[in-house]
């Protein structure tokens, strides 16, 4: 079998159906960016290999994917994080034009080629950490002109990271100042002028839903508009209090519904019946030391699909690292490793629509991999501010991880 690249004498976490499938001295050849060979060692096809890896028994995962994030942004809300330590509660914060609309005013001072500067680091520390897909959303724009610019920011960095970025299209993230009192009005721009202009742009349209942002009607009406337009949808639902927008969302077939810290058991049943994954993001709950944590044990009964992700934004997780997500997810929610792992791969690529492409290492599959420097693959949760990635493999390419 002619093959580009042989990884050989590897662990192989596969991660098919949400479980490790370990195979201890296996080998992955990959052909033209593809997957075309999982195995033993001892089963390798006689193959030749342009290039070999010598894996010296390392770990290989699929590589990782942070299905939510909102890494694009302006400014840094430092200031915001010591009035809180002094007790203001981030609803208050925002109520007085600070939080995200404080962020929506150096974003919109920002050129794409700024805010793409500001970004590159952050991301760099997600790609050592062997993230080969991010999710990316806009939301610091509110004005068509910002919104756009934040998107082609997020073109600068797929084009020059070795990473693939999705992108969704957060209009509905709060009322920008200048649509004070008027909130129908804004929902009315997000879907007659926005999402006609980002269709083509993005992949998907998301909307913050709750008492601070959008409501359960209004979230329905630009998932309508949404659809026509042929974008999948998801939503940031029950993080603050309990709207009910998970459900909805569900029953609309949106792809996630992301948060649920207050999600009640009755939901779960919706998003069973529709395969939506929920996607958790312990670093805003821990970043806001959010008393209410969503319902895993009710998660695993009902079998939904659990996405692990860092939420990385200025004001409610400023977390760069998927492995901190991970190892939050496991301490604070109770994860087990194995389900930490399976949610920043095989259900994260599906949080994503992108799961008969990527999150798995199977013949077929794009060839997007990680290497660890680890015996077993509870290490990856395991360890609080330290990566044991060697090497990402991207698209068939490896890549030096400090690129
Ligand atoms: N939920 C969040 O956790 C972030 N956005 C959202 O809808 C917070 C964004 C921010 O505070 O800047
Ligand atoms: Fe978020």
């Amino acid at each position: 079998m002619k093959s580009d690249l042989l990884l050989h004498n590897v662990t192989i976490a596969t991660m098919v159906g949400g479980h490790y499938g370990l195979t201890r001295r296996g080998a992955i050849l990959i052909d033209g960016g593809t997957i075309v060979w999982v195995g033993k060692l001892s089963a390798l096809p006689r193959a030749e290999a342009r290039e070999t890896i010598a894996g010296r028994g390392r770990l290989a995962t699929p590589g990782l994917i942070d299905c939510h994030t909102h890494i694009v942004y302006g400014g840094n809300r430092a200031d915001e994080f010591e009035q809180r330590l002094q007790g203001v509660p981030y609803e208050e914060i925002a109520a007085q034009g600070g939080g995200i609309l404080s962020t929506v005013r150096a974003t919109r001072k920002s050129s794409a080629a700024a805010l793409a500067a500001a970004a590159r680091p952050r991301i760099r520390n997600l790609i050592r950490e062997g993230v080969t897909t991010l999710e990316i959303k806009t939301g610091y724009g509110l004005n068509l002109e910002t919104e756009i610019k934040m998107v082609e920011a997020m073109d600068m960095l797929a084009e020059d990271l070795p990473v693939e970025i999705s992108k969704t299209f957060l209009g509905a993230h709060a009322l920008p100042p200048e649509y004070h009192g008027r909130q129908e009005a804004y929902v009315s721009l997000v879907c007659d002028t926005m999402i006609p202009q980002m269709a083509g742009r993005v992949d998907a349209v998301d909307v913050f839903c709750e008492s601070i942002g959008f409501s359960v009607a209004q979230t329905r009406r630009i998932f309508e508009v949404a659809k026509r337009h042929g974008l999948t949808v998801k939503i940031h639902a029950e993080q603050l209090s309990h709207m009910g927008g998970a459900a909805m969302a569900a029953e609309m077939g949106a792809l996630s519904v992301d948060h649920l810290e207050y999600i009640n058991p009755s939901d779960l049943a919706e998003l069973a019946a529709t395969g939506t994954v929920a996607v958790l993001l312990p670093g805003a709950l821990y970043y806001l030391r959010e008393s209410h944590s969503p319902p895993v044990e009710m998660l695993r009964r009902f079998q939904v699909p659990v996405a692990i992700a860092t939420d990385a934004n200025p004001g409610t997780s400023p977390c760069f690292s998927i492995l901190t997500a991970m190892n939050m997810a496991c301490v604070l929610l109770g994860l087990t490793p194995e389900e930490a792992l399976a949610g920043v791969t095989v259900h994260a690529a599906r949080a994503l629509g992108r799961q008969t492409r990527i999150g798995t290492l199977e013949a077929g599959k794009q060839a997007d991999i990680a290497l660890w420097n680890v015996d077993s693959p509870a290490e990856l949760s395991y360890y609080l501010g330290y990566s044991s990635c060697s090497l990402v493999i991207k698209d068939g390419q490896p890549r030096s991880i400090d690129a």
